[in-house]
């Protein structure tokens, strides 16, 4: 697939030192193409802190970020909205920051707050529970430890506070002043240990061997972007050499030549949407796959995917099929999503179909029902977790679900050709 082309940090907008609200219309990340960055948000662990109001998480996520990133205030509710914030920060590395608002707040207006703090779970990584040391544990962070458990998402229960007099630590849980700037240093690597310890699944490294030689296709049209790849493609590129495999890069229209000239060939990876053309360039003998279905396997929603995909040929004349982009950038994205999947689509099945499209953080909490296929995007935009959450949800309500790459090679027929590997 090609997987759209936009490598900006969509969370750059951020405008620091002060306090950034993500629009709360879409509930998305600001999309602004200002310093643009390599290197997107999936590679990015995602801390988020949680607790009561007035816990102390806004004072937190200032001292271990050492910036003033969120307004502190003793007036409760002062954090309306998750506030997010890239960066990178020893000994964390790449991190998205996010400071959510209290979970025991009240009213309409609290609701919304709660709401808010529970959709950031989503997306996190690694979540930081902040407790008042002078209020103690109680129901509210019963209940996400339960919904941390729940997703198997790993937490670190920190007791703010500790100045004060009296405050007391349950077992296992660390202890900080925010005020004092004490206990910081130690939360913190507590944290990289976690990061360090987070499985990272192969790539493609796992697929071949050392000195075996694998051919990458990327088209360079008006939709590429100028002067870079983008990132599964450089991911790819990064694990074949870290394995001593030799990666060969070329365009579609050098394919053929290519092939030709470099002798034995392990594997050849293309981008998903030349498929068709890919696919009758490469001998049979050779495996053939894409980079937005080796991403899929990394993420581990591989299976999911295809048995998202062949539903394309069960669905009935009118079925809904929701189309998903990580994403807010369909004009740079170009028009996969909204035309190219939709007339594939139609041509593939000779039937016509309701489709939904929704990008960026929006993803519907009601399914099923609401229907009956879900195609996401390459999703290189989103972090792992976002990601597994909204296959997770899917397989919940038993709606199917596959991503664009995968999809399709369903429609171009070479599906079981290129989940093969081998
Ligand atoms: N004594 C003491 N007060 C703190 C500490 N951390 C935060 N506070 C105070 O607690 C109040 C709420 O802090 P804030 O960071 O806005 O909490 P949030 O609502 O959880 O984001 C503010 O008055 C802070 O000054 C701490 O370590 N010790
Ligand atoms: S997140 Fe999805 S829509 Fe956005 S650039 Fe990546 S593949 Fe394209
Ligand atoms: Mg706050």
């Amino acid at each position: 697939m090609r997987l759209c082309r936009i490598n900006v940090s969509i969370l750059a907008g951020l405008k620091g030192p002060g306090v950034t609200r993500v629009p709360k219309s879409t509930g998305s990340y600001p999309n602004t193409r200002k310093r643009a960055r390599q290197g997107d948000l999936m590679e990015r662990t995602h801390i988020a802190f949680f607790g009561r109001r007035n816990a102390g998480k806004s004072s937190l996520v200032n001292r271990f970020t050492s910036q003033e990133l969120s307004i502190v205030s003793d007036v409760a509710g002062t954090t309306t909205d998750p506030v997010r914030k890239t960066m990178e920060l020893l000994p964390l590395g790449p991190v998205v920051i996010i400071d959510t608002p209290g979970i025991d707040d009240e009213g309409t207006l609290g609701n919304q707050r709660i709401e808010r703090s529970l959709r950031v779970i989503d997306e996190t990584d690694i979540a930081v529970l902040v407790i008042d040391g002078s209020v103690g544990i109680g129901s509210d962070e019963k209940q996400l430890i339960g919904e941390f458990k729940k997703r198997k998402i790993p937490y670190i229960v920190v007791v703010n506070k500790t100045d004060l007099e009296g405050v007391k630590a349950p077992e296992g849980a660390m202890t900080v002043s925010a005020l004092r700037n004490e206990g910081i240093e130690e939360l913190k690597e507590k944290v990289a240990v976690i990061i360090r310890e987070r499985k990272t699944r192969p790539l493609v490294s796992d697929l071949v061997e050392e000195g075996d030689l694998v051919v990458l296709v990327v088209p360079i049209d008006k939709s590429a972007p100028k002067n870079r790849l983008i990132l599964p493609q450089q991911m790819v590129i990064r694990d074949l050499l870290g394995k001593g495999a030799i990666p060969v890069v070329v365009k579609d229209t050098e394919l053929d030549i290519a092939l030709q000239k470099v002798g034995k060939v392990r594997m050849v990876i293309t981008d998903s949407q030349a498929f068709g053309k890919v696919s009758k360039i490469v001998p049979s003998e050779i495996p053939l796959t894409s980079f937005s279905i080796l991403m899929a396997r990394f993420k581990g929603i591989l299976d999911q995917s295809i048995e998202g995909a062949n539903m394309l040929d069960r669905l009935e004349n009118g079925a809904k099929i929701l189309i998903s982009e990580g994403c807010t950038h369909h004009r740079q994205c170009e028009d996969i999503g909204t035309v190219k999947l939709p007339n594939w689509i139609r041509e593939y099945t000779g039937k016509d179909f309701d489709f939904a499209f929704t990008s960026g953080l929006e993803f519907p909490k009601e399914l099923a029902g609401k229907y009956d296929l879900i195609i996401h995007c390459g999703a290189c935009m989103l972090g792992e977790t976002e990601v597994s959450s909204r296959y997770r949800k899917a397989k919940e309500q038993g709606v199917p679900m596959t991503n664009y790459g995968i999809a399709i090679g369903k429609m171009k027929g070479i599906l079981s050709r290129v989940i093969a590997f081998g």
